[in-house]
């Protein structure tokens, strides 16, 4: 992989970025589970990285969650990062952070940080990827690929462009928005060399049996990478 050219930043493996599950704190709700047994439930189905976004919450419920799931990713040594919060990803042991472009920067997490954890940063343009690499990212979330009801997006940027940003890419990309069982092949389709996986919530956690649906997922990216 391109991002193995930096020595000490080999925490984050390419075939983490293949299933890479993200939770949803209202999903959680409405499907009444607590963060830590979507957790462990996607990690059981084959989720290869876990991010735990959770929007709205006290800051000491977002950290005492945190850090039951950093117990549980640890344990099964799956790489987790926080959504948004670098300091709860410090003060909670986790791997490292996902920043969207109105959070701190990259580069001031990679001070606070060091240069040992993961550091995500959403992108939709060919100018965010180039900063976030500058910043000392280590790979690049991008979408949304397709609409999605999950989040509020300005528009789904489409496969072609997902492809140009994978190819203008300097670091691992992971696709996210709107993918799930029934397009992630045609998503995975073309395949520039950055483009590592796929990143999903409702596709996982919008479903009564979590770790099923992970699997059912898993199975489809197996297939892919390895024909
Ligand atoms: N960033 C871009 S799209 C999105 C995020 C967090 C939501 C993805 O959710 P889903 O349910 O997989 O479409
Ligand atoms: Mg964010």
């Amino acid at each position: 992989a391109e991002y193995s050219k930096i020595p000490e930043r080999q925490v984050l493996k390419a075939s983490n970025l293949r299933l890479y599950a993200v939770t949803d704190s209202g999903l959680n709700k409405r499907w009444q589970r607590s963060a830590v047994e979507a957790v462990r439930s996607a990690i059981k189905g084959g989720a290869t990285m876990v991010q735990l976004r959770v929007k709205e919450a006290e800051t000491l419920d977002f950290f005492k969650e945190a850090v039951s799931c950093v117990e549980v990713a640890k344990h099964s040594r799956i790489p987790i990062v926080i959504n948004d919060r670098v300091d709860i990803a410090m003060a909670c042991g986790a791997d490292g952070v996902h920043l969207g472009q109105s959070d701190l920067p990259a580069r001031q997490a990679r001070m606070l940080l060091g240069s040992d954890k993961i550091i995500g940063v959403s992108c939709q343009t060919l100018e965010q990827v180039q900063k976030a690499y500058e910043d000392g990212a280590d790979y690049v979330g991008s979408g949304a690929v397709f609409p999605t009801t999950t989040k509020k997006i300005n528009s789904a940027i489409g496969l072609e462009h997902l492809y140009a940003l994978c190819r203008g890419s300097p670091l691992p990309v992971v696709a996210i928005g709107g993918i799930n069982a029934s397009n992630v092949k045609e998503v995975l389709r073309e395949r520039p060399s950055t483009l590592h996986g796929v990143a999903v919530i409702s596709a996982l956690f919008d479903q009564p049996d979590v770790c099923k649906a992970t699997q059912e997922l898993a199975e489809i990216i197996s297939d892919v990478f390895n024909s």
